[in-house]
């Protein structure tokens, strides 16, 4: 054994032990941290930065140390009794750092594991303030809020663009406590009464024996429960439509689902349904471009949401709520508004906008704030309150006892991105993670001990108040409300209303889903719901199941459309999209810069494709025929012609998706190879210039609808 190895421990006076300390410049041996290890900033408990350094909450200092903070010098070697010797129990830095890691994951949510979230903020226009005496709803008040987008049945790492609702959870951190609002792009849900969620989950999630399939519902055992329980009818036919498959978590909706309590300055009240409406419109993914997206690039929405943002391309919505009358029965013309399977269409009880919200902020790490943050629909503040709804009442449970398993213990709220802006003195203590230290002695109320300290909110202050609403001399009983038993007129109300390419793909839907069963019975069973739904409904995905069209077996009574329910129409705001630009080494970089500068001076991002990466002139390549996927993209120019089949596979999926395309004059010869020509719709030739603008034309309707497969009218 060498007496002068270099991860020998070395002896008192020997050579090894007068070495320079790492952190001592020496010439040529230590780097300088890289930008992001410099001194890091200094930030609030939900990540805002500050220049308080007692709100620091990690990485003080820029030397590695222990987690007790002693400096270390070497962290790549475990200590060992010599160069080839046994690795020492006593190595408390490779005992505490392997023990470290062992225990880095919690278990994942039971539903809505899967997700992306950002900061951003609320800022109310003060219509709020005449229904409701919530701070935040006050004029011109801006919130903190944190966003948590999510899949409902796949796990983890499950694909984000899998056909599923999606969750859509809100934390404001107002002044008077934090508020949730957990809320689903889907404005009903498959069951009315909390105590059968398990089961429709259970039905959901991946059958028990071999664990598949994946995040999805095109399964027996789902189409079994929502087959045998009428109530999900409604929610399911929302899952076949294309808000199964939202192109982006910024092009979303997003409800409340339950009809909420609203109490103002006097203790009047009023029942409310929530409603985010995006700016940048509601739209969908076909279903083909959502399953080669599953495939290309699994983490699509979580990479749009964090990319637009970075780019400043912020995503907003608008708070908004449908307002009824707090009568005995609630009920509104004719729909139990304590039933979480109905919706009040638009046209009967106009949304009122609130606010608006803005993401503008990435969070820093994904585990402290996405994973940990903990919404609970009870998490209510002065002015918002409950209903009678079973559904929410359930709810009311779930949250924070979910929390305690997933978050390893009652403290939770104590988490950075859990901790409200509001001053806390609650009297709850002790337990698993307790990480402040508490004065006192008298954690009781009253007491004497600590002055009668935390007093009670006065007459005069505002607090949460229980309305004293009346309940009734019901007995107790285990059955739903008569006025619950209507399962199939919404669903048909919500079919009838769309356009004729929206109702197409939700027979396509229909027809992929079933088609996915093993079980004869569960598929004629659906088709039976269907064909009291609708007639055509039901041949079209009957004909594709190669099974006879049942006829109606009840009566319902026709609907009045409720055209608010569409997608397609409408023209709408286009940043942050994504337009191709295939373009070769010889194209001409004037006309690639003209069309690049156009793109993004309209809000657009440019992503030049071509052959190879590296540069085009003085322009980076961003994708090259490897990496570039037309499902990424909202629209192509071709600049440079082509035979190669990936860039020929890329156009022919953008026109079957609908999407506008441009072709150079110089790149026509395309036109030979391609399932598209000139005269198609949506199709357009010229100089670049010339193309540029007439794809920005296309962009605002989100697709080339005419060229979409539709019903006939
Ligand atoms: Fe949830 N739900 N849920 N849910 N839910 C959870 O809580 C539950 C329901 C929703 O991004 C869990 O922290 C029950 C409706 C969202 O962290 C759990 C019932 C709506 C999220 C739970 C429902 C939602 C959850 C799992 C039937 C729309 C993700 C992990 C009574 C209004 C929040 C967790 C996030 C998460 C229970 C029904 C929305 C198990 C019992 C209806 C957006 O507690």
């Amino acid at each position: 054994m060498s007496t002068h190895d270099e991860h020998e421990i070395p002896l008192p006076g020997s050579p090894a032990s007068h070495a320079p300390r790492q952190d001592e410049p020496r010439d040529g041996q230590v780097l300088p941290p890289k930008p992001d290890q410099t001194g890091p900033e200094v930030r609030t408990p939900t990540g805002a930065p500050s220049a308080d350094p007692q709100e620091a909450v990690a990485q003080q200092g820029d030397r590695l140390t222990t987690a007790q903070g002693t400096r270390l010098r070497e962290t790549d070697h475990s200590l060992t009794a010599g160069p080839r010797g046994p690795v020492l129990l006593q190595d408390h830095h490779l005992r505490e750092k392997i023990t470290h890691f062992d225990h880095e994951r919690i278990p994942e949510r039971a539903v809505h594991a899967r997700g992306a979230a950002a900061h951003g903020r609320f800022e109310s226009n003060g219509r709020g303030s005449s229904i409701s005496r919530a701070g935040f709803l006050r004029p011109g008040v801006v919130t903190p809020v944190f966003v948590r987008f999510s899949t409902v049945l796949g796990s983890r790492g499950s694909a984000d663009t899998v056909r599923d609702t999606r969750g859509f959870a809100t934390k404001f951190y107002t002044e008077e406590g934090v508020y949730d609002l957990v809320g689903n792009n889907i404005p009903v849900f498959f069951i009315q009464d909390a105590i059968k969620f398990p089961d429709v989950i259970h039905a959901g999630k991946p059958h028990p024996d071999r664990e598949i399939p994946q995040a999805q519902s095109a399964h027996d055992t789902f189409w079994d429960f929502v087959s045998l329980h009428t109530e999900a009818q409604h929610h399911t036919i929302w899952n076949m439509s294309d808000r199964g498959i939202p192109r982006s978590y910024r092009m979303m909706q997003g409800f409340g689902i339950h009809t909420f309590r609203m109490i103002d300055d006097a203790d009047g009240t009023v029942l409310v349904k929530f409603h985010w409406r995006p700016r940048l419109g509601t739209h969908g993914l076909t279903w083909e471009e959502a399953q080669l997206l599953a495939g290309k690039d699994p983490d699509f929405h979580r990479r749009d949401l964090a990319d637009a943002i970075e780019s400043g391309a912020f995503p907003q919505w608008d708070l908004a709520v449908q307002v009824f009358p707090d009568d005995e029965d609630q009920m509104f013309e004719g729909i139990d508004l304590l039933d979480p399977t109905k919706i009040v269409p638009e046209e009967l009880a106009p949304l009122q906008v609130l606010g608006t919200m803005t993401l503008d902020r990435n969070p820093m790490n994904y585990f402290a704030e996405t994973e940990q943050v903990a919404f609970h629909p009870g998490h209510l503040v002065p002015g918002v309150d409950v209903t009678n709804d079973p559904l929410l009442q359930g709810r009311l449970f779930s949250y924070i006892d979910t929390q305690i398993t997933r978050l390893g213990g009652p403290n939770f709220a104590q988490l950075p991105i859990n901790r409200p802006h509001a001053a806390v003195n609650d009297m709850l203590r002790d337990g698993v993670h307790q990480s402040a230290v508490h004065g006192g002695v008298a954690p009781y109320h009253p007491n004497s001990l600590d002055g009668g300290c935390p007093f009670l909110a006065g007459a005069g202050e505002d607090a949460f108040i229980d309305i004293p609403v009346p309940v009734g001399e019901s007995r107790v009983q285990r059955a739903a409300p008569a006025s619950f038993d209507d399962h199939f007129s919404q669903v048909r109300l919500f079919f009838r209303s769309l356009t004729g390419v929206e109702q197409q793909h939700i027979i396509d839907a229909y027809a992929f889903e079933l088609g996915k069963c093993y079980e004869q019975a569960i598929k004629e069973r659906q088709l039976q719901h269907l064909a009291d739904i609708d007639e055509t409904l039901c041949a079209g995905v009957a004909a594709r199941l190669g099974l006879p069209a049942p006829a109606a077996s009840i009566e319902l009574p026709d609907v009045e459309p409720s055209p608010a329910l569409r997608m397609v129409g409408g023209e709408w705001p286009i940043d942050g999209r994504v337009v191709g630009i295939v373009a070769s080494p010889d194209s001409d970089e004037a006309d690639l810069v003209a069309v690049r500068t156009r793109l993004h001076d309209a809000g657009v991002l440019p992503f030049v494709i071509a052959p190879t990466g590296g540069m085009i002139g003085g322009v980076p390549v961003q994708r090259s025929f490897d990496t570039a996927t037309s499902v990424e993209l909202d629209g192509v120019i071709v600049l440079a012609a082509t035979d190669d089949r990936r860039a020929l596979a890329l156009l022919d999926e953008a026109f079957r998706h609908g999407k506008g395309i441009g072709v150079e004059d110089d790149a026509v010869s395309i036109f030979g190879s391609v399932s598209f020509g000139a005269e198609d719709e949506g199709v357009s030739t010229g100089s670049a210039p010339v193309l540029a603008d007439a794809l920005l034309g296309l962009l605002p309707g989100h697709r080339v609808w005419e060229r979409m497969a539709s019903l006939p009218a």
